[in-house]
């Protein structure tokens, strides 16, 4: 049986499954690599002053784990750079925060270089090689050039942008080209993979050939869609476990027969958090029967905090936030609780589960999966209701719940109040559609339909070794 080798900026494998902080796609790649007799590899998460290129190796719970560290202009132009400064915020349509720096751009194909020549020697003849998001695209690219012929496949968490907007990176169609060195380039969703076709076909001339696949720039990639989903088990476990019902018991006694709207996101530009603040203050203007009655517990961990854009952002909320408790605050009751933290996923099920509204209100996000855990973390015979950004991807396939503009704060507003008041036979009946989606795209499915496509995908041309132009 052939070796499965996932590759991913950060390895996230978990040292201590039993400890219940790993995140479900994490669970979900470290059960293949057993299966697989697999192998993990990525970035250490250390800077060193000179790239050595040395790997090490560990043994996480029996998923076997390859790190090398990188250099601090690596970490500056390519991490927090190329991937956090360009692509991520245009990926999410904020030209306005992207940087177009050339040392970004070269850091990032250095970088690249680097894991492409380290990971190469490791590659034995009958591996599959399955590379994950916008922080590796031209990996394929490089370990071609090292004559590197396995199967290799790209899946990107994030939406692909469009056309009008990719156009502004510099280099662009280096970027799409390198794709092209796949076998299979996997998206969440019909509209990211249709922008990214829209991309090949009226910018670089190229063709689709009618079996999900792509002709241009001499080379054929097959395309997928492939909506990741939650660990729905393991979720359901974490929820009826001692501390899931625990930090429900907690929440219930806290919220004292008031409503419970929770928000539970990274602290990220993408997320809406701002419009989702200002919306739920519309809410409380727009309804003033509602005061004392309900409140907005907001759970955001700090991220990505050594890029300017997201300490802008952090201080821009912490600011609202105030305001908004400032204003509406009576002396027992405070209609915002804002957290910078971040819990396990026992006491995140039962905060969801006490909740009678989900609040899901991105901007633009590749799928969103705190919706699929809101949902799942329900109780079938009283369930909440999720209200949910129809620019998420999980939109496209979660049509039940309340999708909102987010960028509309009369929107929120009144989403917020149809929520509150929704009859419970209504509620049954969306929840109970909701669930059907989410178990009908649990991680296991999304991890083992990749990996089928990726085995199965035409091979066309891409294992010659390419040239080192
Ligand atoms: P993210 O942008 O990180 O992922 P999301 O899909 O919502 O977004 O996943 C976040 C995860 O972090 C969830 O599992 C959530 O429970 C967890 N999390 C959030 N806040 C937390 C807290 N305070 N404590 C503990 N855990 C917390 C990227 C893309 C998404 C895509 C995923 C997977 O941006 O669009 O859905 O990858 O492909």
């Amino acid at each position: 049986m052939s070796r499965l080798i996932v590759v991913s900026n950060r390895v996230s494998a978990p040292v201590d499954p039993a400890a219940g902080s790993a995140g479900g796609l994490a669970m979900a790649l470290s059960a293949a690599l057993k299966t697989y007799d697999g192998l993990w590899f990525g970035w250490s998460g250390e800077t060193v002053e000179t790239f050595t290129g040395e790997l090490k190796h560990q043994d996480r719970a029996g998923v076997q784990v390859a790190l090398v560290d990188l250099e601090a202009q690596d970490v500056e132009e390519y991490y927090n750079g190329y991937a956090n400064k360009t692509l991520w915020p245009l990926f999410h349509h904020r030209v306005d925060l992207s940087a177009y720096e050339r040392s970004y751009g070269e850091g990032y194909e250095r970088t690249n270089r680097r894991f492409a020549e380290v990971l190469a020697p490791l590659i034995q003849p009958d591996d599959v090689i399955w590379v994950h998001d916008y922080h590796m695209i031209p990996l394929a690219r490089d370990l071609r050039r090292l004559g590197v012929t396995n199967r290799i496949g790209f899946f990107l968490h994030t939406p692909w942008p469009a056309r009008q907007l990719l156009v502004t990176l510099p280099h662009h169609r280096r970027l799409v080209e390198s794709m092209f060195a796949y076998d299979l380039v996997g998206f969440h969703t019909e509209e990211w993979l249709d922008l990214f076709r829209d991309y090949v076909v009226s910018e670089a001339r190229g063709e689709l050939d009618g079996q999900g696949g792509l002709e241009c720039f001499g080379r054929r990639v097959q395309t997928g869609i492939f909506p990741i989903g939650i660990d729905v088990d393991g979720f359901l476990k974490a929820r009826d476990s001692a501390g899931g019902v625990r930090t429900y018991d907690r929440m219930a006694a806290s919220a004292a027969f008031r409503s419970m709207i929770v928000g539970v996101d990274r602290l990220d530009y993408s997320k809406g958090l701002e419009q989702r603040l200002l919306g739920y203050e519309q809410f409380l203007h727009d309804h003033a029967e509602q005061r004392g009655k309900v409140f907005l517990l907001q759970v955001t961990p700090i991220s990505r905090d050594e890029v300017d854009a997201y300490q802008d952002i952090r201080a821009r909320l912490d600011a609202l936030a105030g305001r908004i408790n400032g204003e509406y605050s009576e002396m027992d009751w405070q209609p915002i609780r804002y957290l910078n933290r971040t819990y396990r996923r026992d006491q995140l099920a039962g905060l969801y589960r006490a909740a009678r509204v989900g609040l899901v209100t991105p901007l633009r996000d590749g799928m969103n999966l705190v919706a699929k855990e809101y949902v799942a973390a329900q109780n079938p015979d009283d369930p909440g209701v999720l209200i949910l950004s129809r620019f998420a991807g999980a939109a496209e396939q979660m049509g039940e719940a309340l999708l909102v503009n987010p960028f509309s704060r009369e929107e929120l507003s009144d989403a917020i109040h149809k929520a509150l008041t929704l009859p419970l036979a209504e509620r049954r009946r969306k929840w109970e559609a909701l669930m059907q989606v989410v178990r009908d795209t649990d991680v296991a499915g999304w991890r083992d339909a990749f990996v089928r496509a990726l085995k199965a995908a035409p091979i066309s041309g891409n294992n010659a070794p390419a040239n080192a132009a």
